[in-house]
């Protein structure tokens, strides 16, 4: 077999790679830290470690997929967001219980993620000819759970929850507004042909690899960056 290594301009594998091992860090990082965090914020803490962890077994073997085929690894990269999503939903939950959150708000966060992410895979694979319909509906489904986050039912919930846990909240309110909002981005950018008219680059190749690399940097800040916010919430007094 030929000896595959990344070169010095191939942006797409660089950052598969440095994602792997930033996801990796980070993992180790929870895990670690749990120890000495205080009981009560070590579900939360475990959790930002799980996200980040399988998010680092997914980049090692998309990382792999992409340096030998050339290719995005769409598939992958759905599995990985439909595992770790709701996990993101499950830390909003988990953050917002002991201001009385419901079984019911989690169920909801998690459906709507569902939807966003399972519409998104149709309008980004099987049905790249409607990609502006399928976008549209995950759209939808994206500003519901932002709205759920910064005027909804996580919002009051986070209100009652002492200032500490009000602040983080808000933070990683930002965080889906404005660090998930990077996602539709690299949707629009790799739809061949444009989406809906929209077309940023013409070159099919070129648009998919410019998906990949935008894709790969908003993991790395949602993932790691929405962990450190729960990290630093478990450091905190409250
Ligand atoms: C760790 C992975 C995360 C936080 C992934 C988040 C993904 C999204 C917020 C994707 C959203 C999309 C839209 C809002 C419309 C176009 C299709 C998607 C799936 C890219």
């Amino acid at each position: 077999m030929e000896h595959l290594k990344i070169a010095s301009d191939n942006y797409v594998a660089f950052t598969f790679f440095i994602g792997t091992m930033a996801m990796m860090a980070a993992s180790v990082f929870f895990f670690f830290e749990l120890n000495n965090t205080p009981q009560k914020w070590r579900t939360s803490v475990l959790v930002s470690g799980l996200i980040t962890f399988i998010a680092a077994v997914h980049y090692y073997y998309m990382r792999g997929y992409n340096l030998e085929t050339g290719e995005s690894p769409t598939f992958f990269r759905y599995v990985d967001w439909i595992l770790t999503v709701p996990l993101m939903c499950v830390e909003f939950y988990l953050i917002t219980k002991k201001a009385g959150a419901k079984i019911g708000l989690l169920y909801k966060l998690i459906l709507a993620s569902l939807v966003m992410l399972v519409t998104g895979y149709l309008g980004e694979t099987i049905y790249v000819g409607s990609s502006a319909i399928w976008g549209a509906i995950s759209g939808v489904a994206y500003f519901y759970i932002a709205y759920l986050i910064w005027f909804g039912e996580v919002a009051k919930l986070a209100q009652n929850a002492g200032p500490q846990v009000a602040k983080a909240t808000r933070i990683l309110a930002w965080f889906v507004l404005v660090g998930w909002a990077i996602y539709p981005l690299g949707y629009v950018l790799g739809t061949p042909g444009g989406f809906a008219g929209i077309q940023l680059v013409a070159d099919p190749a070129a648009a998919s690899k410019a998906m990949d690399i935008v894709y790969n940097i908003a993991d790395a800040i949602n993932k790691i960056g929405f962990g450190l916010v729960i990290y630093s919430l478990s450091r905190s007094e409250d």
